[in-house]
């Protein structure tokens, strides 16, 4: 495969600040490794939003709505693009909210395929502006992406101009839902509110947890989960690093207990990049300002470098 690094770094749709820095730390464990990595690859970075964060917030249960919608449409044009040209995006993202955006590129580049998602990730991002406890958009992605209200569970009053914004988020390119709740496989998913349960709940979404992971190993899951989307001609894969446990996963926003050890992870992500339908990849989250000798973004690296060297062979 021929690999295309998209650069994303953005951490406007974080509560906690400072994965904007993730990816550069990413490209500092590589040197710290004295690996060569990034040479070989041609990257893309796309143009942030960041300044954002030094103005007040206007839309409470969503906020920096407004510039989350103008990284979406930068975003999903450069992957979408990608694409087209028959390269693989490899995606580095600050934080989780630009997902959605990942997955509406690719979307938009084969409009009429049926897209599976793989959600590697201790949160189910399945928030929208009605029910987010935080107002961070990084909760809310997979919401997006499935063109979510959940109204049933309806928290708060929304004003308009943010349901405004919301509903283009939703229906950018034209095409909404970009991919069917059936058709998303959560992996080690272990911290959600009630809102989300009941959306896991009432589409009966796919839940792997860390323990069914250790259980079966790595092969077994990741057979299940390409049986499980066996009918989707494309599978992205998103890992947020904070499906791993929080013990090592100091160097993230929101660390949660009972999650995957490195070598798991690596090893299912792995055998993920064997699969031909597997069409992108994304990490998200790093954040080398919560953590020491800058651990999170060297086991970043070592994921994304193995993960990389299996698409080469394929
Ligand atoms: C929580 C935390 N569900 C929220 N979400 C996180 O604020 O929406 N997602 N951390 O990655
Ligand atoms: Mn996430
Ligand atoms: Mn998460
Ligand atoms: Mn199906």
């Amino acid at each position: 495969k021929n690999i295309k690094i998209i650069e994303v770094k953005s951490e406007i749709g974080a509560g906690t600040r400072g994965a904007s820095l993730g990816v550069e730390a990413i490209k500092i464990a590589a040197l710290d490794f004295m690996s060569n990595f990034f040479v070989h690859f041609p990257t893309e970075a796309i143009e942030t939003e960041n300044k954002l964060l030094f103005e007040p917030i206007e839309s409470p249960y969503a906020k920096r709505i407004k510039g989350t919608l103008t990284l979406y449409e930068r975003i999903s044009k450069s992957i979408c693009e990608t694409v087209k040209t028959n390269w693989f995006p490899v995606v580095l993202s600050g934080d989780h909210s630009t997902a959605g955006a990942t997955i509406a590129g690719l979307k938009m580049a084969r409009p009429k395929a049926k897209l599976g998602a793989i959600w590697i990730d201790a949160h189910a991002d399945l928030h929208t502006p009605y029910t987010t406890p935080s107002g961070n958009m990084h909760g809310m992605p997979v919401a997006i992406s499935i063109a979510e209200d959940n109204l049933e569970c309806k928290v708060h009053d929304v004003d308009a101009n943010t349901i405004k914004t919301w509903d283009a988020l939703k229906n950018l390119g034209g095409i909404a839902p970009k991919i069917l709740p059936e058709d998303i496989v959560f992996i080690s998913l272990r911290d959600y509110e009630k809102e989300e349960e009941h959306l896991i709940k009432s589409y009966g979404m796919k839940v792997i947890s860390t323990n069914e992971v250790r259980r079966k190993g790595p092969e077994q899951v990741a057979r299940s989960v390409f049986r499980y989307l066996s009918d989707c001609e494309y599978i992205y894969v998103s890992f947020d690093v904070d499906s791993l446990d929080s013990s090592i996963s100091k160097g993230t926003g929101t660390p949660v207990t009972n999650g995957l050890r490195e070598r798991e992870v690596e090893d299912l992500i792995s055998k993920f990049m064997q699969h031909r339908k597997v069409c992108c990849f994304e990490i998200t989250e790093v954040n080398p300002t919560l953590d020491k000798e800058n651990l999170m973004a060297e086991i970043a690296f070592n994921i994304l470098q193995r993960s990389v060297n299996v698409l080469l062979l394929n």
